[in-house]
């Protein structure tokens, strides 16, 4: 088959490329050269054949007339969006000129790079531009956004473990859903659930919003945001003291149980009710439940770690399954990232040997405060690098990073597939490939498949993959080092640790026929990796009491922790315990008496993070940025259904439309995240008011700790 215009028709193999747990294989349909349709590949075990309402049209992303597909120079005010198309060639003259400049008065580390998992390939995502930036001397920008917080806990409890396949979710017969909204976050995985479901596996949701995927399970339990390590240690207290504890496995394989107990002996369901709203006889009945049906098992969603005490929070859940020996059988234990049985050697992607020791790290969502100079940095930023990252609406205290972005000696380049907020700010925009056009090998932290996406569509324009644009900036600076000059294809060659028993069987040969295959680990049904102990721990047992903890042996390098932020939140107690979050009601009286209500900011259906929410199907999907409210706080406040309000907090305010509803908690209430600030009302989003406080782990966020008051947008005009 061909790819002239010649009339043919062919499909290519591909996979989806956003930071979403699903990772689906998706066929393109390409005709006369042009891209005309995606679909979920049928055969996938996993995604079966299904995308999502974010990618299903994925080509309209890629043709999109809104697409940067030249280099752009800034021709007016920061922000104004004026741009003039430039060549690549006089682009990349431009940075190393601007860059050179600043390197000899200040040094390297005035330029900070900034990136995230705009793709999650392994070529092009994470780690594309750290040996570059390592190499070049810059600020190493540590990226916390994710999971970091949830990963530290998981690692100081289990280990790095996949944990539960994902698809012996099948076998479970108690399945708790926790802080995480699969209907919209983790579609594929669905099906798993529900099977189980139907075969009579009781389906819990732990959230403070009767979510979709709330609205599916047999029993939702509504919890007040950030208290969810009160109902785990109750848990505990109720499967110690009512003896349901399996001794077996606890003797042989767990780690300082005798401290664990005396820890939660006093947490009675009655007490954790009292600070998470959860009656207590339901408290008992989920610990008797989940400690005496056989397999049950724990999803736990990103948004567990998103509070002060998110850490500990996880750290608490990650005993549960020991505690009760649910880890013997296939689909009973915990699951969180999956990722952690890929074979990829971060370390060698990232290349820490380019480094110089000593090299400053910032955590990236200090940008605000980095940016404006209320860090005092020394040297200060002088010259900023986005690429797969969209700060100016996924990161807090958005007010300060706008006017950080608009400071006229700051040189910003980003590197986008469109003008965002961010690369609005830019001086220089460079263009951005989409997956159709580029080749690339995935991971997935939804399951255990292996991806690999051809490409569909030569480049459009001049847009360039990541790894093209690394490899022309390291030119440009002059690094002679062959890594620089390394091809895709021999990325791709070097990007796996081939050697590993995962990928025993796996070809890349077949990986570009069949479009993906599972890691070489036993089927589903069989998978139960933790029966005899064997957890990835120091000690080799899952850990109750956390010799991380008493090392101070936290860092992942796959995040490039380091910073003081980061270090601040070293923990120094070993054993799970509940730390109340920064702002609520009970423990923050003084504030709430302002802001009495506690926002949350999870995902949106419609879009993926900051991306789609410029796209015309997504954006219709989704509307506006609504505001979910309890009607006895509404009605409080004069606020009715669909109208205008105002939240706010002493960071900042933002514009919503109220929709009343009771799938929320009172005193709860709720702004999905991703709309754009340059289509919004007020130039605001929910970033606005939104705290840049870390959790107590990992320096993790804490978008679920937040107080705010909301009134009726007249209202506040007329306050004004
Ligand atoms: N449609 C869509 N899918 C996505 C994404 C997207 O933007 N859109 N983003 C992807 C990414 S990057 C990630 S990290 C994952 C995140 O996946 P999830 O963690 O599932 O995502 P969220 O929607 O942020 O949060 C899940 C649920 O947690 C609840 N929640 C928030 N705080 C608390 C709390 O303190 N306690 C409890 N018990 N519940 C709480 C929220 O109400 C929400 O319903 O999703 C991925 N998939
Ligand atoms: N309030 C609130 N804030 C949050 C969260 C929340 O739940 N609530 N979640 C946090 C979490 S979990 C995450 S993961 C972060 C996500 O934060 P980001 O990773 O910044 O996510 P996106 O908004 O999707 O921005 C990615 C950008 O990369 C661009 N891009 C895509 N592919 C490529 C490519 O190949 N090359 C280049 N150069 N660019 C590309 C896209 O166009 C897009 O603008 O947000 C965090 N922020
Ligand atoms: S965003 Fe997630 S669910 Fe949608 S197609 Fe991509 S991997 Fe699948
Ligand atoms: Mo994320």
């Amino acid at each position: 088959m061909t790819n002239g215009s010649d009339g043919t028709e062919r499909i290519v193999l591909a996979a989806c490329p956003h930071d979403c747990p699903d990772t689906c294989s998706m066929l393109v349909t390409v005709r006369d050269g042009r891209a005309v349709a995606v679909r979920g590949n049928p055969d996938h075990p996993f995604t079966r054949g299904g995308l999502c309402v974010k990618v299903n049209n994925y080509q309209d992303r890629t043709y999109s007339p809104d697409r940067v597909l030249h280099p752009l120079r800034r021709t007016g005010p920061k922000g104004s969006g004026r741009f003039e198309r430039i060549g690549w060639d006089e682009a990349l003259a431009t940075i190393a000129r601007r860059w050179q400049a600043i390197i000899a008065e200040d040094g390297p580390t005035a330029i900070l790079p900034y990136s995230y998992l705009g793709t999650e390939g392994v070529l092009n995502g994470l780690n594309v531009g750290d040996p570059f930036f390592n190499r070049l001397g810059a600020t190493v920008s540590e990226r916390t956004f994710c999971d970091s917080g949830s990963s530290t806990a998981y690692f100081m409890t289990i280990g790095p473990t996949a944990g539960v396949d994902p698809e012996a979710f099948r076998f479970s017969r108690y399945i708790v859903l926790w802080a995480c909204n699969t209907m919209s976050t983790n579609l594929h995985h669905w099906p798993f659930i529900a099977e189980a479901q139907a075969q009579g596996a009781k389906v819990v949701v732990i959230d403070p919003v009767r979510t979709r995927t709330a609205k599916k399970a047999d029993w939702h339990i509504p919890i007040r945001p950030g208290t969810d390590a009160a109902l785990a240690l109750a848990m505990m207290q109720v499967i110690i003291a009512e003896d349901l504890v399996d001794h077996d496995y606890v003797a042989n394989h767990t780690l300082g149980f005798d401290d664990l107990k005396a820890r939660v002996a006093g947490f009675t369901p009655e007490k954790a009710a009292a600070i998470t709203g959860v009656p207590a006889e339901d408290i008992r009945t989920l610990a008797r439940e989940f400690a005496t049906t056989d397999p049950a098992v724990l999803r736990i969603g990103v948004a567990l770690e998103r509070h002060a005490g998110g850490g500990q929070t996880v750290r608490a859940a990650a005993c549960l399954p020991a505690l009760t020996g649910a880890w013997r059988h296939p689909g009973g234990g915990i699951l969180q990232l999956p990722v952690w049985a890929f074979p990829l050697d971060w370390g060698r992607l990232m290349r820490p040997d380019f480094l110089t020791p000593g090299t400053r790290v910032l955590n990236q969502w200090r940008l605000g405060p980095a940016l404006t100079g209320e860090m005092a940095l020394d040297p200060p930023i002088r010259a900023l690098f986005v690429y797969n990252a969209n700060p100016a609406v996924v990161a807090p205290e958005q007010a300060k990073i706008i006017r950080g972005l608009c400071r006229e000696d700051l040189f910003t380049v980003v590197s986008e597939q469109f003008l965002t907020d961010t690369a609005l700010h830019a001086d220089i925009v460079l263009p951005a490939t989409t997956q159709l056009e580029q080749e690339d090998i995935m991971y997935s932290w939804g399951h255990f498949y292996l991806s690999y996406n051809n490409p569909a569509v030569a480049p459009l324009g001049e847009a360039v993959p990541n790894t093209e644009l690394f490899r022309r900036l390291a030119a440009t600076m002059g690094f002679d080092d062959p890594f620089f000059r390394r091809d895709d294809r021999q990325m791709i060659e070097e990007a796996l640790d081939w050697a590993s028993p995962a990928l025993a069987g796996i070809t890349l040969e077949a990986l570009r026929r069949d479009g993906y295959a599972r890691l070489n680990l036993p089927p589903a049904a069989d998978y139960a990796p933790h029966r005899d102990g064997n957890f990835p721990t120091p000690s080799g047992k899952c850990e109750f009491a956390a010799s991380m903890a008493a090392n101070g042996d936290f860092v992942l390098p796959l995040f490039r922790q380091g910073s003081e932020e980061f270090q601040s939140c070293t923990p120094v107690d070993p054993l799970p315990h509940y730390i109340p979050p920064n702002e609520s009601p009970s423990t923050n009286p003084g504030l709430a008496a302002s802001y009495p209500l506690n926002l949350m900011s999870p995902k949106s259906h419609a879009f993926l993070n900051s991306s789609f929410a410029n796209m015309p199907q997504q954006l219709h999907h989704a509307g506006e940025q609504s505001l979910m409210l309890h009607p006895a706080d509404a009605r409080e406040r004069n606020i009715g259904d669909g109208m205008p309000v105002v939240i706010s907090n002493g960071r900042g305010s933002f514009q919503a439309v109220a929709r009343l509803s009771e799938d929320v908690l009172p005193g709860v209430v709720v702004a999905p995240m991703g709309h754009w600030r340059s289509r919004s009302p007020g130039e605001a989003t929910v970033q606005a008011v939104n705290s840049g406080a870390f959790a107590d782990l990992g320096a993790a966020p804490t978008f679920s700790d937040n107080l705010v008051e909301v009134a009726p947008l007249a209202a506040a005009r007329a306050a004004e």
